[in-house]
């Protein structure tokens, strides 16, 4: 994924033409839309090709299954236009790694859930993160996601990934975390939800986004 702006936009709408309002409106601002289950289980897999018109998509399925099951998935929402899938990490390096053979030899990404941004996060997830952060680099998936709500751990997942895989971070607005916090902690681009898409003004709520970050690239 090229970075220009920083800016991935979670889509969580339900609605196919509320969807494709907000896409056209804000995609001058994002680098990709990331769309999951509550816009694909609500209007269908073929959302994924109608909205690759306005930007990269990657799909966040999460995907946790073992070898087999994580590569069919995978192969589905890459035939459906995808350009990138998420996956979860705790189901272990042979689960990633098939998702991720995949991926390189159709030229898509897959990125891996590291620790999440919520608070329910430091249950179980954190203790992880760590782990699963170096698994992802050691099985070269082209990025983690990683908790805006936490710069510092964003800080301390970058030093374990090095440089070459990219940090995507969600929580950024409505879940309290702060843009310009989170890629000066060494993230490469936030994904936004809410305060994009129940903004007044979406292509309004991406741009302030975009001008906070653009200093701190
Ligand atoms: O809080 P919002 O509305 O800005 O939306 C954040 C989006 O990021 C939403 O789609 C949510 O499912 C997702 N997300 C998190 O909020 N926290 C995480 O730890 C992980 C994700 C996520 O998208 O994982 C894959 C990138």
């Amino acid at each position: 994924m090229e970075r220009k702006t920083g800016l991935i936009l979670a889509l969580d709408v339900t609605d196919r033409l509320e969807a494709v309002e907000i896409s056209e409106k804000v995609a001058g601002y994002v680098d990709a839309i990331k769309i999951g289950y509550p816009l694909v289980l609500s209007t269908g897999m073929d959302m994924i090709s109608q909205l690759s018109k306005f930007a990269p998509i990657i799909a966040d399925f999460k995907v946790a299954d073992i070898p087999n099951t994580n590569r069919l998935i995978c192969e589905q929402v890459f035939k459906a236009g995808a350009d990138g899938v998420i996956v979860q990490g705790f189901t272990g390096h042979d689960s990633l790694e098939a998702a991720v053979k995949l991926a390189k030899e159709q030229d898509k990404d897959i990125y891996v859930v590291t620790e999440m941004s919520h608070p329910g996060a430091l249950d179980f997830m954190q203790q992880v993160g760590e782990g699963i952060a170096k698994m992802a680099a050691d099985a070269k998936a082209s990025g983690v996601v990683a908790p805006a709500t936490r710069p510092e751990r964003v800080a301390e997942i970058r030093k374990i990934i090095g440089n070459d895989l990219s940090i995507i971070s969600p929580g950024v607005g409505a879940q309290g975390g702060s843009a310009s916090d989170v890629i000066k902690a060494g993230a490469d681009w936030v994904i936004v939800g809410r305060s994009i898409y129940q903004s007044e003004d979406p292509a309004m709520a991406a741009k302030k986004l975009v001008d906070e970050m653009k200093e701190f690239l």
